[in-house]
């Protein structure tokens, strides 16, 4: 028999639309290239919004989110003018962030969904979908009336739609960072966002027990060429420690390299092939949106596949990019905005002095226009 809708990807978009389609007695097969204890280790994100809580209030989703997520509504910017802080919960919507990490987010999501009874294989790696038709490497082949490609931004799934013609929009902010996971308790109450001629330094905490930093480095950066004397050296000058406070060190526990990168598919979707997550589109991590905006084409994916599968109705299909690229294209619109704001130019010549003045005024207006706060609150909140 043929399976409603094979899944390929077990991250955040893979895992919140399985247990979606189970809620609405959909049969449906996720095949993930690597193995459990791969999946539910790999730390990346852990801010999520309050839409992304919601969704996951909705379908009984948030028992550990409920139980170890904490919630998040100030944030400070800390530069050669000094320190001001933004309490966001108090301004534009009132929303404010769930921090929880990713990786016990996508724990959380799996047990769930083999808790429900879906079916899950791991160590399968699709390397072509055609037609509904997913064939992994070791030859085994599974046919689904849908495919959903949740694999990532570098996934087969989105190939498969460029290969057909599907255009993307592209844009590299020109900015690298090395991106830190410390055993080390939050040095701060809030989001840390720094602004140095040495270039940006963020501080976010994750638990109580560790933090991420991100320190901007060169392109090309080799991770191995940073020591962990070299990156807190690096970051107390950057988050200006001696005027502010040390920070609470710890053993460094990851060190990736982040080149920031955005795109977006002009359209996530045809026919039996449909695309959530990173796989529809990339965005750089300057505002913490991607596993949000995963949440988000999960959650409208499921409604479309839900209506096609139960009432032979695709009408929700057709609508599903209409669904999400407004609220797509505004993430990324803020996620850039972000970016110039923590990045400016490091050169030394009249455009990049230029360019720095134009950072400073912006960080000058979010720091005295309560307009300017609101709408800086809302965007950064929202999805
Ligand atoms: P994922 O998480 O990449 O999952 C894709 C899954 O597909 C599997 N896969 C395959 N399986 C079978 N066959 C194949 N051929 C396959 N190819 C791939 C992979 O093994 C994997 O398990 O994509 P998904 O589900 O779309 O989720 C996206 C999010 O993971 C991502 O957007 C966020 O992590 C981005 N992000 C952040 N987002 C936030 O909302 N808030 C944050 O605070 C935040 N911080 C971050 C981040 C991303 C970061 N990095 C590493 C870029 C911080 C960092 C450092």
């Amino acid at each position: 028999a043929r399976t409603g809708v094979v899944i390929v990807g077990a991250g955040p978009a893979g895992l919140v639309l399985g247990n979606l389609l189970l809620d609405q007695g959909i049969d449906c097969v996720i095949l993930e290239r690597r193995r459990r204890e791969a999946v539910e280790g790999r730390a990346r994100a852990g801010f999520l919004a309050a839409h992304s809580v919601r969704v996951l209030a909705q379908h009984g989703l948030d028992t550990g989110l409920l139980a170890r997520g904490r919630t998040h509504r100030t944030c400070l910017f800390r530069s050669e003018q000094g320190e001001f802080t933004l309490d966001y919960g108090e301004l534009g919507r009132g929303e404010v962030h769930t921090v929880y990490p990713q990786q016990e987010l996508v724990r959380d999501l799996l047990a769930e969904y083999l808790r429900r009874g879906g079916e899950l294989r791991f160590g399968a790696e699709v390397e072509e979908v055609s037609e509904g038709r997913v064939r992994s490497r070791d030859g085994s082949e599974i046919t689904g009336r849908y495919v959903a490609g949740c694999d990532g931004h570098r996934g087969v799934a989105r190939a498969t739609l460029a290969a057909q013609g599907t255009r993307t929009a592209r844009w590299d902010h020109g900015v690298t960072w090395l991106a830190v996971l410390a055993e080390a308790p939050p040095s701060l109450a809030a989001v840390g966002y720094a602004l140095h001629a040495r270039g940006f330094a963020g501080h976010m905490a994750r638990t109580a027990t560790v933090t991420r930093y991100y320190l901007q480095c060169p392109r090309g950066t080799d991770p191995a060429d940073w020591s962990e004397d070299r990156i807190w050296s690096e970051l107390e000058m950057r988050l200006r420690t001696a005027e502010f406070g040390a920070l609470k060190q710890g053993p460094v526990l990851e060190k990736t390299v982040v080149d920031l990168r955005s795109d977006v598919l002009d359209s996530p979707g045809a026919g039996r092939l449909w695309l959530a997550g990173d796989a529809a589109g990339l965005i750089s991590p300057s505002a913490a949106k991607g596993a949000n905006l995963a949440v988000l084409q999960a959650e409208r994916l499921a409604q479309a596949l839900t209506l096609a599968l139960t009432r032979d109705d695709e009408s929700g299909l057709a609508r599903y990019a209409a669904d999400c690229l407004p609220r797509v294209w505004r993430a990324h619109e803020f996620s850039h905005w972000m970016s110039t704001l923590l990045h400016g130019p490091t050169a030394e010549d009249a455009e990049a002095r230029y360019g720095r003045a134009l950072q400073y005024a912006r960080l000058d207006s979010l720091r005295t226009s309560r307009t300017h706060q609101d709408f800086f609150a809302e965007n950064y909140t929202g999805i």
